[in-house]
């Protein structure tokens, strides 16, 4: 038997869409005590909402979220709306008791997120970030290689996210779809939607970056914002490029933009360490590939027979493949959700809480805030990371 968690979702957009489609499959894949029940959706547009409710077979539709957190049947309020509804949201949920899931980033600046961490601990309740890309199995994988030792020593850390989206000066800034590109919804640019991904899967892998400097730009100054109907300045970044140093002594370099002509969702990352190397490319998501110097504990590997090694993450043996499907049959991005929700019901009935939670998440917005400001100061910033 089952035990149901219910759910109230804010928010109908893309992000409303990945989430509810992983508590639909979630427990059908995974062996959980708890089943998500859609219980209510909630946005603005009743009109909207209903037609999500229908589609996703939510029980119910609520307008007003504070409404949605009132209810005694819901269990778990997961923030999927705007980036400037997150800090509101979070503290009103966390009061009521409720988990909280929250979509990345998880807030519009360190303060902001400073406050929610607070609130969720102090109410001792469940919380998670949405950083979905640490569930891509090949993702995974490279942290068992990490963990493994099979890195060694780190030197190098080098990410890209890039996109092309935006290159139009006639797309509008603001509403539904386009508030990403205005900065007082969105808080950031690429840096908060982009590098935030970029920056959390570095920690996760490489561990702290202490210090950056960063430069920003912002190509199209004056785009029609589609609320006020008036040509306004942009505020946000459309292309980000830092350096970092990792408190393990090695250096990086991450680089974003949404001007990148081809790139569609071009997120990559490699880590080379005296031991090996791994590379990952995330419009190839089923590969990790990985240059082996040394085994972990071993001898050199043979100078004649090393080289880049393709691993097809599709095993049984890879992290969440067993969950899935046979051999050699891939899983794509909406598994990345559901593999990640897993984790965080089996950190429920675990008592082992999954990770990235609030504090966790808490780090990268201090990236971000440190990498902005240095943008502006055109100085090295210490970012304050402790994990
Ligand atoms: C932006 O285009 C975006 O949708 C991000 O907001 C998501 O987090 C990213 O995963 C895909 O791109």
């Amino acid at each position: 038997m089952t035990k149901p968690l219910n759910v109230g979702m804010i928010g109908y957009g893309f992000m409303g869409r990945a989430h509810s489609n992983a508590y639909l499959k979630v427990s059908r894949f995974f062996p959980l005590a708890h089943q998500p029940v859609l219980k209510a959706i909630c946005a603005r547009n009743k009109e909207k909402a209903d037609a999500f409710a229908q589609n996703w077979g939510y029980e119910s539709v609520e307008t007003d979220w504070r409404k949605l957190i009132e209810r005694s049947d819901i269990d778990l309020i997961d923030i999927g709306s705007p980036n400037n509804t997150h800090l509101e949201i979070a503290l009103a949920a966390a009061k009521a008791g409720k988990m909280i899931l929250c979509e990345k980033p998880l807030a519009m600046t360190v303060a902001e997120a400073e406050q929610m961490t607070e609130a969720v601990e102090k109410a001792g309740i469940p919380n998670m970030v949405w950083f979905n890309y640490r569930r891509v199995p090949a993702i995974s994988l490279a942290k068992s290689f990490v963990d493994e030792g099979r890195i060694g020593r780190a030197f190098h850390y080098r990410a890209c996210y890039l996109q092309d989206w935006t290159i139009a000066e006639d797309v509008p800034q603001g509403g539904a779809a386009l508030w990403r590109l205005d900065v007082d919804v969105a808080g950031s640019g690429v840096t908060g939607d982009l590098l935030a991904h970029s920056i959390d899967t570095a920690m996760w892998l490489n561990g702290a970056i202490a210090e950056v400097s960063a430069a920003t730009e912002t190509f199209v100054k004056e785009r029609l914002h589609q609320e006020t109907g008036k040509m306004q300045p942009v505020g946000i970044d459309d292309a980000c490029m830092f350096l970092a140093k990792f408190a393990n002594g090695s250096i990086g370099t991450f680089e974003s933009t949404r001007y990148a002509r081809g790139r569609k969702n071009f997120n990559t990352f490699e880590l080379n360490g005296a031991d090996g190397s791994v590379h990952f490319n995330l419009e190839d998501p089923q590969y990790l590939d990985y240059f082996e110097y040394r085994a972990p504990g071993g001898p050199k590997v043979p100078g004649h027979t090393t080289g880049w090694r393709r691993i097809h993450v599709t095993n049984a043996e890879h992290p969440y493949m067993d969950k899935w499907w046979v051999p050699g049959c891939t899983v794509g991005y909406e598994h990345t959700f559901i593999n990640a929700l897993a984790d965080f019901i089996a950190g429920i009935e675990t008592g082992k809480p999954t990770q990235p939670d609030f504090r966790n998440a808490l780090q990268t917005q201090r990236v971000c805030d440190a990498v902005l400001k240095s943008a502006k100061t055109r100085q090295w910033e210490k970012t304050g990371v402790t994990l």
